[in-house]
C-alpha cells in the first residue's frame, strides 16, 4: 500500500482502537439499564430477576429499583428532541416523552439477599423523563435525583 494511503488509514485505526478499549458511554449504559425493545409484553417477577442479572445490575449489590422501557430504541432516543421538561435538580437537559410508554418497573423485595436478588415487577404505561447529553443528543439518565450534568 502507498505510504500516503496508510497515513490516511491511521486516524481511522486509532479511533477503532480507542472505541474498543474504552468502557461503555453514558448513552450505552442508559440503554443497557433501561431499554428492552425486544419485549413489548407485560412482564412478571421472573422477567425482573433475569433482566436485572443479565443487564449487570446485581453484580456487586442488588440495585433497588430499575425501570425497563419496552419500546423501540429509536423512539426512546427521539425523546431527546422533544421540548424540555423540568429536571429534578438544577440542570436543564431533561425531556419528557410525548406519549405514555410501556414500562416494567423492578423493585427489590425486602427479604432479598445478595447475590440472590429477587424483584417484584410492575407493568405500567407512563410518561418518562430522560436527561440527554452529547451529539447526537442521546438519553443518559432516567428521571432521577442523580446529577444530570453532561460531562463532555
Ligand atoms: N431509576 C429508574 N426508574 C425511575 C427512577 C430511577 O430506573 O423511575 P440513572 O443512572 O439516573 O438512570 O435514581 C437512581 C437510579 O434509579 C437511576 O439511575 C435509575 O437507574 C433508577
Amino acid at each position: 500500500m502507498a505510504p500516503e494511503r496508510s497515513l490516511l488509514l491511521l486516524p481511522l485505526l486509532a479511533m477503532l482502537v480507542v472505541r474498543l478499549v474504552s468502557s461503555e458511554t453514558p448513552a450505552e449504559r442508559f440503554e443497557r439499564q433501561h431499554v428492552d425493545s425486544d419485549c413489548p409484553a407485560l412482564n412478571d417477577n421472573v422477567y425482573c430477576n433475569q433482566m436485572m442479572r443479565n443487564r449487570g445490575m446485581t453484580q456487586e449489590s442488588c440495585k433497588e429499583f430499575n425501570t425497563f422501557i419496552l419500546e423501540n430504541v429509536q423512539k426512546i432516543r427521539a425523546i431527546c428532541w422533544n421540548t424540555k421538561a423540568p429536571c429534578k435538580d438544577q440542570f436543564h437537559n431533561c425531556h419528557r416523552s410525548s406519549q405514555p410508554l410501556q414500562v416494567t418497573e423492578c423493585r427489590l423485595k425486602g427479604n432479598s439477599q445478595h447475590p440472590q436478588c429477587k424483584y417484584k415487577a410492575t407493568n405500567v404505561k407512563k410518561h418518562i423523563i430522560v436527561s440527554c447529553c452529547g451529539w447526537p443528543l442521546l438519553p443518559v439518565h432516567l428521571d432521577s435525583s442523580k446529577s444530570h450534568k453532561c460531562l463532555k
